[in-house]
């Protein structure tokens, strides 16, 4: 739960690995963190949405071999395709962070000698079993037999790992063990969802060896400071980038303290074990404060697979895009899978979805209702008389549903956040069924205005309540029932906003058109 009084927002998306290109996975946990910066700045916080490349490490290193270029001109060129893949999603990222930028050279530094002058590292030698597709070290007990001997593999995550022994820096983590355990018991909101939260915790309570930071084997990397012979292990350089985008190593700054107490890490499940045991560590080590949650999303497949070049079902955000448009494609994502759980993406619920919830459901209200008042109200917002308790029933409900939805996001529940909204789409549809204002033109046409009005207003609300989750089509909404840009925040959702009798519209178009699954999406 934020604390609104700060009214400072900072969501982060993890920083993706440039050793291929992004595909829908990254996509995913970019529309989340875009829907919860878009949200809170139209209540009104200060935002800060950051992603970026992780662009340093053996894995990286050895795509841009594999490629026959230099590391740095092989992320240069898959850096632009994650920046150049969060425009055609409408991702409202306020920075984009490269590891390989100076900033974040300096801060990534700055944050090793703080571990270093606190006593918290030492010169040892590392031997022992490292994944590089994970980037991470295994100890026995988390590793099966390989295919030969001089192979092991990751039981969680089926990587590939081999032995490795060089000198290296240790980060003095065992100390942390207790002070962990301690911190999560404090604030169970600091790990969501709870299954993760157990988890990290049982790892935990096994207690923590130290932990090898710096290499020797190569070179692509943050450099030592005082030991140029080491490269930073690729996960501290990595978890740094949350802090060099708000201009660490100065944390006097009103932005630093500000974002910085108020900060959310989105990730995927995968990475809990960094974001929420090294990270706090690292961060306790150096006397900052920690973030208030890290939120581990669930894994998506696609069709009952996981996602994968050799089975040849990887899905870009472009494909995305082009059979579902931007908004459908954010929407059916957050709105078919509940978020925390792994998901699988079907193209045949996507477009059931969005044809129910989109075109049968917002699109036939907007359409039924503004193309009524443009045939029989002049295209003006009509009169209406009293609102009788099936009208203020209606109204109510627009007035009062973000309290519902603020909840849901607060907790990360987009789908129920969602679910509260449509739920108001699908009153609304009730509410001109039962009201029948094709009869009432003939039979009482005052009674009809009234009951376009209600439909109108409860139209302008929906396209105030959706613009987090799809920015397009609700500007097309809100342009639709003449609501200016400056009134379309969480403020005008109140009777004092309603929209004013008389007030011109324009002529109604479609906003989400039908999917044919066999055409489409076949
Ligand atoms: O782990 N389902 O980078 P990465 C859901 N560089 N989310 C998915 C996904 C899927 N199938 N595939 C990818 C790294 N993601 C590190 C992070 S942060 C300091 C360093 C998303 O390129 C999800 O957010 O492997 C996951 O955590 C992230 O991409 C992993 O990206």
């Amino acid at each position: 739960m934020t604390d609104k009084k700060d009214k400072y927002y900072y969501i982060t998306t993890p920083i993706y690995y440039v050793n291929g290109a992004p595909h829908i996975g990254s996509s995913y946990t970019n529309i989340a963190c875009d829907v919860l910066a878009r949200f809170k700045r139209l209540d009104g916080y200060k935002v800060k949405f950051l992603t970026g490349t992780d662009e340093h490490g053996l894995k990286v290193k050895q795509a841009a071999e594999a490629k026959g270029v230099s590391p740095q001109a092989f992320t240069d060129e898959v850096a632009a395709m994650f920046e150049g893949a969060l425009a055609p999603m409408n991702i409202s990222n306020d920075d984009f962070i490269r590891t390989t930028e100076e900033r974040h050279k300096k801060a990534a530094q700055a944050l090793w000698q703080k571990l270093e002058e606190a006593g918290e590292i030492y010169l040892d030698k590392y031997a022992g079993w490292y994944a590089v597709r994970d980037e991470a070290y295994y100890t026995l007990d988390e590793l099966i037999a390989g295919p030969d001997k001089d192979t092991m593999i990751a039981a969680d995550s089926g990587a590939e790992c081999k032995w490795v022994e060089e000198e290296s820096y240790f980060f003095k983590l065992s100390e942390y063990t207790d002070k962990l355990l301690a911190y999560y018991e404090e604030h169970p909101e600091f790990i969501q969802p709870a299954s993760r939260r157990n988890e990290v915790m049982s790892f935990v309570k096994g207690g923590l060896r130290d932990l090898s930071i710096s290499r020797t084997t190569f070179d692509w990397g943050v450099p030592v400071p005082g030991n140029e012979k080491h490269v930073m292990y690729v996960w501290i350089d990595a978890l740094t980038n949350y802090l060099t985008a708000l201009g660490y190593p100065d944390t006097s700054s009103e932005e630093f303290q500000g974002f910085w107490n108020n900060a959310f890490h989105m990730v995927g499940k995968e990475i809990t074990r960094f974001h929420c045991v090294y990270w706090p560590a690292f961060l306790m080590a150096a006397k900052l404060p920690l973030p208030k949650t890290v939120f581990a999303h669930g894994w998506l497949t696609v069709e009952g697979q996981k996602m994968s070049k050799s089975v040849g079902n990887v899905i870009t955000p472009e494909e995305l895009i082009s059979r579902y448009g931007v908004d459908g494609a954010r929407f059916v994502l957050l709105r078919e899978i509940p978020f925390g759980n792994d998901g699988n993406f079907s193209h045949e619920n996507s477009v059931n979805r969005i044809n129910s919830d989109l075109a049968n459901g917002l699109g036939n209200l907007a359409q039924r209702t503004l193309s009524m008042i443009a045939k029989n109200c002049e295209g003006k917002v009509p009169h209406h008389a009293d609102f009788n308790e099936e009208d203020l029933a209606v109204l109510n409900d627009a007035y009062g549903v973000i309290e519902s939805v603020r909840a849901g996001l607060d907790q990360f529940k987009f789908h129920e956040a969602l679910q509260e909204i449509f739920r108001l789409v699908n009153a609304a549809n009730g509410y001109i069924d039962a009201q029948a204002p094709w009869t009432l033109k003939k039979t009482d046409f005052t009674r009809m205005e009234t009951v376009l009005y209600v439909l109108a207003e409860t139209i302008r609300c929906l396209g105030i309540l959706v613009q987090p989750v799809m920015p397009d089509s609700a500007s097309k909404i809100l342009d639709q029932v003449a609501v200016t840009e400056k009134a379309r925040d969480f403020t005008c959702l109140t009777k004092e906003h309603a929209l004013k009798v008389g007030t011109e519209l324009p002529v109604p178009q479609g906003v989400f058109p039908r999917l044919e699954l066999e055409e489409k999406a076949a």
